[in-house]
């Protein structure tokens, strides 16, 4: 075992707060049920392929009294990428099993959805909860992006299941994992196995919402450590006047996270990938637009700057998106052909032919790096990997053509850049009060939902930009959030995405402010994430929560 840290030792002794009702009655609170749901969309559809947890009422805990309950096994696995506070969300679920009884027993399966079909699992005890009460990362189990979704795969899980006496999983996931964890409790019901499937929303990218789930968890902590350091940068920036500093942000495929940071940080340019593809914006717009901002600060002796851009921005660049999609056609059909080339050149060669003449000249346009990014690996489905393609590189590439070209008719612009990537550095941070809290409650929550012999939900904690104690434990059914979606040729159920809304609070106080923060230094600082002190400082939450509840 590796050093303990005296910050983890003070963190290991923090004691997570808890939704009222919880802290009050623990996992005996009543689930009381509300009315009947639908799903967001594809009522019918979804109805059909869901026939038993459809409709299923949202529930709301309140006050109950303790009851003697029967020893339960319970399975629990970290799904997809990291987010800090996964192992909240397991000693808040381990410490409300105990409460209901202590001889109950949770299995961690190791490395995510596989672990659960090959049967590796670990018995989390109390010692092992303890080493990682608060801290970041899912080393405690590891995680995984096995897809749970095939008759094969669930067939394995029930009989492992059986084998160990386990009567409920709990799968702490994004939307893709939960969507599967609601196909995977429909499958339980129908095969009469008896075992329940809970969900929680777990995903930086922030783009597991709706009314019920206000936020996943993750996103508070990561946004938190991404402002800290593009603060840093931009004391840099203001201090030596010297760079254009190009930031890109993870998210998959929301902007969330580049908008909240934006709020937290107010940068001189920071792209929305949505608006982007709402007023279908082209590549040259873009850079066009970001060469007006340095221009205009050069003019007024601010060779400096600092642009934030959404890891997801070129699938929403309509000339860009539709050069992906030709791409991904070319190279499914063209693949024996395409592996023989050696060279680079040679496969642009090879599939500038094969593209309609717009998409070749854009590929034939853009900086020889971007180029071969977009032909470099496939992911399994064989699409290009888009989040690998260095954005925040191309936008400086661009900038710096119309610079040469501006200076070359004699404007003396300067303009040095820095490119930067931010995204593995936040997602296993230690988790902020917020996100400490609120994993530990929706962990605990899942304990009150499998004792209330639930499945096909997911553990819902709400009204948490107020206090703690001000916080609501549920559970929605996970159909509730489905619509159907065409995936890989096919139509699909699965949980909706949601991304940036352009009419929401938190854009709309982004684009009133935008155009003074590209024009001056109105920089915030946000600093390092305090664990200890005064709770507007400590307990703060996110600027898009605030916001989107004001
Ligand atoms: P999840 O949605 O699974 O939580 O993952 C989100 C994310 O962190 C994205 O922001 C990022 O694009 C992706 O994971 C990176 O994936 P990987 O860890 O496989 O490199």
């Amino acid at each position: 075992m590796s050093e303990v840290s005296p910050l983890q030792k003070a963190r290991a002794a923090y004691q997570p707060k808890l939704p009222p009702v919880l802290k009050k009655c623990g996992p005996f609170a009543k689930a009381v049920e509300g009315k009947p749901t639908q799903s967001v969309a594809d009522q019918a559809k979804i109805k059909a392929l869901f026939k038993d947890t459809y409709g299923l009422p949202a529930v709301e805990f309140k006050a109950g009294k303790p009851v003697p309950t029967k020893p339960i096994n319970v399975a629990v696995i970290l799904s997809g990428g990291q987010a800090p506070g996964g192992h909240n969300v397991i000693s808040g679920l381990f410490d409300g099993l105990k409460a209901l009884n202590p001889k109950n027993n949770l299995f961690g399966f190791l490395g995510g959805p596989s672990g659960l079909i090959d049967d590796e699992f670990i018995k989390l005890d109390k010692k092992i909860i303890d080493s990682y009460r608060n801290t970041g990362g899912f080393d405690m189990i590891r995680s995984g992006r096995t897809k749970l979704e095939t008759e094969e795969q669930f067939k394995k899980v029930a009989a492992n299941c059986k084998a160990h006496k386990i009567s409920a999983i709990v799968i702490i996931g994004g939307d893709d994992s939960n969507t599967n964890a609601c196909l995977l409790a429909q499958w339980m019901i129908e095969n009469k196995t008896g075992v329940q499937v809970i969900g929680c929303p777990k995903t930086i990218d922030g783009d597991l919402k709706n009314q019920w789930i206000e936020v996943s968890f993750g996103f508070d902590t990561a946004t938190k450590v991404y402002s800290e350091v593009i603060g840093n940068i931009m004391r840099d920036a203001n201090s030596a006047r010297k760079y254009w500093h190009f930031i890109k942000l993870m998210g998959r495929s929301a902007s969330h996270i580049a908008l909240e940071c934006a709020l937290q940080t107010q940068p001189n340019v920071c792209l929305i990938s949505e608006e982007i593809a709402a007023k279908k914006t082209s590549l040259k717009e873009i850079t066009d637009a970001l060469t007006q901002v340095v221009v205009s600060r050069a003019e007024n002796k601010m060779n400096f700057g600092v642009v934030l851009i959404p890891e997801g921005l070129i699938e929403f660049v309509p000339e860009m998106q539709d050069l992906i999609s030709q791409l991904n056609d070319v190279l499914a059909k063209n693949s024996a052909g395409f592996e023989k080339q050696t060279t680079p050149d040679d496969k642009a060669a090879f599939v500038t032919k094969l593209l309609k003449k717009p998409a070749a000249k854009l590929l034939q346009s853009l900086p020889v790096f971007v180029r071969d990014q977009l032909l470099g690996d496939r992911d399994p489905h064989g699409n290009v990997q888009v989040s690998r393609i260095e954005t925040e590189k191309l936008l400086i590439s661009m900038v710096e053509a119309n610079i040469k070209k501006l200076n070359a008719k004699g404007k003396k612009i300067k303009f040095s850049s820095q490119a930067h990537f931010f995204g593995y550095e936040g997602r296993c941070a230690a988790p902020s009060n917020f996100d400490a809290d609120y994993c530990y409650s929706l962990g605990f929550t899942a304990s009150a939902l499998i004792s209330a012999g639930k499945t096909g939900y997911m553990s819902s904690v709400r009204n948490i930009s107020q206090p703690a104690d001000k916080w609501i434990a549920g559970g929605i059914p996970l159909t509730m959030m489905m619509n159907m979606e065409h995936r890989h040729g096919k139509d699909v159920p699965v949980i909706r995405k949601a991304l940036v809304e352009l009419d929401g609070a938190p854009f709309k106080f982004f684009a009133k402010n935008r155009d003074k923060w590209a024009a001056g230094i109105d920089f915030t600082y946000p600093g390092p994430i305090q664990y200890f002190g005064p709770a507007e400082v400590a307990d703060r939450v996110t600027k898009t929560l605030e916001l989107e509840h004001k």
